[in-house]
């Protein structure tokens, strides 16, 4: 009668033609109220001679069967998952359809470019609020109230906290900088990448643009480093090997000394090449951070030196790019995105000049 049972059940096994209908033989045969459980539910009422007997012939069936199920199982969820790799099979060489019709932004493919060359130069990235507080915007940038060169800034107010500070949309990065300094301990290597304001219109100039700033501060820091720092990122940006770097004395608040960058250039029929060509086009400020500026971020200037430099981003994005008009970045004209836009896989990296 074991016998049968057992021929039965493994042949209801076989046949299970899916996950579902093994599942029903399961539950038919081991389940709470299966077959073999029901037999063996009654082994209590045999006396213990026969009980030992047909529970060991039972255990034998129920492991049986049991293994039979699960081999069962395996078998139907390989063929389960064939059939649905066979059906679901794409070929990812094909082009997306609808064919995509978004692309990246150039100021983001720049930032994203910008990231990826300082990344590898081992820059953190680092951020911070567009509301700012007087203070981080510009007195702990040896800026005080009343300094001249806060008019040269065209800030946007904005009302005052309700501790009383003034705020302002941040004028540059700067201040995500002196956050930085703050809340953490030298050595400190970071960029600010972001969307600074100033209430200024025309032709070279749009009230919301964007600003890379870096920041390095250590005991040993020194201007051989700003130096090699920048040339080697303009070099990498620009992707020209031989690209001439100069620097130019200036003046900055918050770096003493100050200086300005060049990187040569032609400029031939309206037309702007980069490389050796005797020509010069500015392109950054930097400096060693000033000792006062170390001060008020609590960074102890007897023991600590530091550089930084900013850029703005529309413009490198524009010498890269031939983009002629500033304007334009800000006009979501899709037919400019079209032509501007980047493809949205085509990713920034140093390997792929960041990228060329
Ligand atoms: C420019 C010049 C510059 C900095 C930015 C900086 C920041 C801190 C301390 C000292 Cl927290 N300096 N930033 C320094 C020199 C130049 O920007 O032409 N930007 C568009």
């Amino acid at each position: 009668m074991l016998d049968a049972l057992k021929t039965e059940l493994l042949e209801s096994i076989a046949a299970a033609g899916d996950l579902a209908a093994l599942e029903d033989v399961r539950v038919a045969a081991l389940g709470k109220k299966g077959r073999i459980t029901t037999l063996m539910k009654a082994l209590g009422g045999l006396d213990a001679e026969t009980r030992k007997e047909r529970g060991a012939a039972l255990n034998v069936v129920k492991d049986e069967v049991a293994e039979a199920i699960e081999v069962r199982r395996a078998a139907l969820r390989d063929v389960a998952l064939a059939v649905r790799l066979d059906s679901e099979r794409i070929d990812v060489t094909l082009p997306v359809r609808p064919e995509s019709q978004g692309t990246i932004h150039p100021i983001s493919q720049t930032m994203d470019e910008l990231v990826a060359i300082f990344a590898e130069m081992g820059f953190v990235v680092a951020d911070g609020p567009d509301i700012e507080g007087d203070f981080y915007n510009f007195t702990a940038l040896n800026m005080p109230p009343e300094h001249p060169a806060r008019q040269m800034h065209d800030t946007f107010y904005l009302p005052p906290a309700a501790n009383g500070e003034t705020r302002v949309l941040r004028t540059h990065t700067s201040p995500v900088q002196i956050r930085t300094m703050l809340t953490q301990k030298p050595p400190i290597r970071i960029i600010a990448p972001g969307r600074t304001y100033r209430s200024d219109y025309d032709m070279t100039h749009t009230p919301m643009f964007h600003q890379v700033e870096a920041l390095v501060v250590d005991e040993t820091t020194h201007m051989g480093h700003l130096r090699g720092c920048i040339s080697d990122f303009c070099r990498a940006f620009f992707d020209v090997d031989d690209l001439p770097v100069r620097f130019r004395p200036s003046f900055f608040p918050f770096t003493e000394p100050s200086a300005e960058v060049d990187i040569g250039c032609a400029r031939k029929g309206g037309e702007l090449k980069l490389g050796n060509y005797g020509d010069w086009l500015e392109i950054l400020g930097c400096g060693m951070v000033h000792p006062r500026v170390l001060e008020m971020s609590g960074i102890d200037p007897t023991r600590y030196q530091g550089f930084a430099f900013g850029m703005g981003i529309e413009r490198i994005a524009m010498l890269k790019y031939g983009i002629p008009d500033l304007r334009t970045f800000f006009e979501a004209d899709l037919r400019w995105l079209k032509h501007y836009g980047f493809v949205p896989l085509d990713i920034p990296n140093v390997a792929h000049g960041a990228g060329a």
